[in-house]
């Protein structure tokens, strides 16, 4: 497919080392994927869905001890330690790479390597940058097809360059103490071992899209990040665009495709989806922020998703979806935890055990995920294409926070905004293993997802700030999990959330006040008509416990040591200037 010579050496020296039977070229027509659909339904790799409810939909269950990404077994190999930073794993390259070779060794011996040329971004875009994902998984293959484009424009696009990411994925033999996700961002290289999940194989997201693109922006000047993008459209036809970072578990699916309340839905406001989980923001000829979602499909927790929930999320799961480790019911359709309806009377759980109501234990994986083309979305933004990307207004960070956090403030500055990203936190909840309530900080969402140092990672985003200048978008926080003294919920969230997002646009345009605190800027009010909220709990949820933030400037403060002389002065000075508000 291609006569690219660094491709083709690469590609040789790979299936030396893997010695796969076959190697197979995915040109991304569809005749070529409906023959591996077929193959990997008829090994059991995957099972056809009812065609009739879920057209083009499969099923697929991954080993019951990999579910989920493994923080703790994925490196980041620089050549020297420092340069990834305290946030990372790391071991020097030369032993990573020796220790990868002999488990990838023979791996692919009585099976098929397939060879997939992906962008991330549209084809061609400036934006976009090219992958090539080596694999023996046909499921791997089939989800690449949803969440990237594959194929052979890409190949085409790539022509004799030899600017793309070498991806190498073995299944082996799905074992967990063996299980590896290395990246060496200076080779452009991604190794991954001993897995079959989503996070962990689908090489083009997390690995490349995060890891390694952010190394890549830090060395050529733009971000790529762990944030949604949406275009909220006012009765005037106008569309501002948002770009929202949050840690794992906190809602970006449902905001990103957020449904606004009647009374404003009424009005004309809408918002669109460009995209769920990551971006990819470079300064554009006007000097302004633009983004562009380089995935194509959405790569969805599935339990919760339901019509109440998420609409535009179950409406993109109809047709031509991979449902992994949900429940399969036994009319070929599926189920989850949370979903519309009463559980079925009977059904086949995630580890493949007949199962009831009466089970005990969850039908759906809590992790069980959807692979849903971005196209099936019914919000879906008519910029989702755009190789320019959407000019950013607002950035906004968030966490899970019960009692520090306002429901929103802003940032005075972009070097404010930016310290506002880096001391973002979120706090543990009942759904996850572990104690309850215990603060993680999770700097712009990005500590698992950073590919360098993320003392670097501050500067640079400094760096775009004074690039950007007054051009710059503002910044933002919020947080929808602020509790009560029963432990209840005092915002409405989903839908409701629309009123925050409304606040942050005026500000952006100069048209709403907001008072001075000693965190950042507080609305004078949040628009609450038709909300059965009283004024005392928006006080409260824009209130600032002044006892509160100083334990957390302390958990900050210990956060920030660990990086050391990389820690950029602005961020120190930011620190400093809460410090002394707070007092
Ligand atoms: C994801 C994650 O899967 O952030 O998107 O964990
Ligand atoms: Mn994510």
């Amino acid at each position: 497919m291609t006569t690219n010579k660094t491709v083709l050496a690469w590609l040789d020296e790979m299936v030396k080392l893997c010695q796969p039977d076959d190697v197979i070229w995915i040109d991304g027509s569809k005749e070529q994927l409906d023959a591996l659909r077929e193959e990997a339904c008829s090994t059991g790799e995957i099972i056809k869905l009812n065609q009739d409810k879920l057209p083009g939909c499969y099923y697929h269950r991954t080993a019951v001890n990999d579910v989920a990404r493994v923080e703790d077994r994925t490196f980041i190999c620089t050549p020297t330690k420092e340069e990834a930073g305290p946030n990372n794993n790391w071991m020097a390259p030369d032993e990573m790479y020796a220790k990868m070779r002999a488990l990838y060794n023979g791996s692919m011996k009585g099976r098929k390597m397939y060879v997939i040329p992906y962008s991330m971004g549209p084809v061609g875009s400036p934006f976009s940058k090219i992958g090539i994902e080596l694999t023996d998984s046909i499921y791997v293959v089939l989800n690449m097809d949803i969440m990237t484009r594959i194929g052979k424009a890409v190949i085409d696009q790539l022509g004799d360059s030899t600017d793309f990411v070498k991806c190498l994925h073995a299944k082996k033999d799905i074992d967990a103490e063996e299980r590896y996700i290395v990246h060496f961002p200076q080779d452009s290289t991604i190794w991954s071992v001993n897995s079959g999940y989503g996070g962990n194989v689908l090489l083009g997201k997390k690995c490349f899209a995060l890891r390694i693109a952010s190394y890549l922006g830090r060395n050529e000047g733009w971000l790529a990040e762990h944030m949604l993008i949406l275009g909220l459209e006012n009765p005037k036809g106008e569309v501002k665009y948002i770009a929202a970072a949050f840690p794992s578990a906190c809602g970006k699916t449902n905001l990103a495709m957020l449904i606004p309340p009647e009374y404003l839905k009424k009005q004309g406001y809408k918002v669109w989806t460009v995209g769920d989980d990551i971006a990819w923001l470079r300064i554009g000829p006007d000097g302004r922020l633009y983004a562009i979602n380089p995935e194509a499909g959405f790569f969805g927790v599935a339990p919760g998703t339901n019509s109440k929930t998420n609409p535009n999320a179950l409406a993109s799961t109809m047709k031509d979806t991979i449902f992994t480790n949900v429940g399969l019911k036994d009319d070929g359709t599926v189920y989850w935890e949370g979903m519309d309806g009463d559980a079925p009377d009977h059904l086949t759980d995630w580890k493949g055990n007949p199962w009831t109501p009466a089970s005990g234990v969850p039908a759906a994986h809590p992790n069980s995920r959807f692979t849903a083309p971005a196209k099936n979305c019914p919000c879906i933004s008519s910029e989702f294409e755009n190789s320019a990307g959407v000019p950013i207004s607002a950035i906004v960070f968030g966490g899970r926070r019960a009692k520090t956090a306002p429901l929103v403030y802003q940032a005075r500055d972009w070097q404010h905004g930016v310290f506002i990203g880096a001391t973002m936190a979120s706090e543990t909840t009942a759904a996850a293993i572990g104690e309850v309530g215990v603060v993680r900080r999770d700097p712009m969402a990005m500590k698992p997802f950073c590919g360098y140092n993320m003392g670097d990672y501050f500067a640079h985003w400094l760096e775009m700030g004074k690039k950007l200048g007054d051009k710059a978008p503002k910044i933002f926080h919020v947080n929808w999990f602020r509790l009560d003294s029963n432990g209840k919920f005092m915002w409405p969230g989903f839908g409701d959330n629309m009123r925050v997002l409304n606040w942050i646009i005026d500000r952006c345009e100069g048209k709403a006040d907001a008072v001075e605190s000693p965190i950042g800027y507080l609305p004078t009010s949040i628009d609450t008509t038709d909300l059965d909220i009283s004024e005392d709990v928006m006080k409260e949820l824009l209130s600032v416990d002044k006892a509160v933030w100083m334990e957390d400037v302390k958990d900050q403060k210990e956060f920030f040591a660990q990086f050391g002389d990389k820690l950029p002065q602005g961020i120190k000075d930011e620190l400093a200037k809460l410090e002394a508000n707070l007092k």
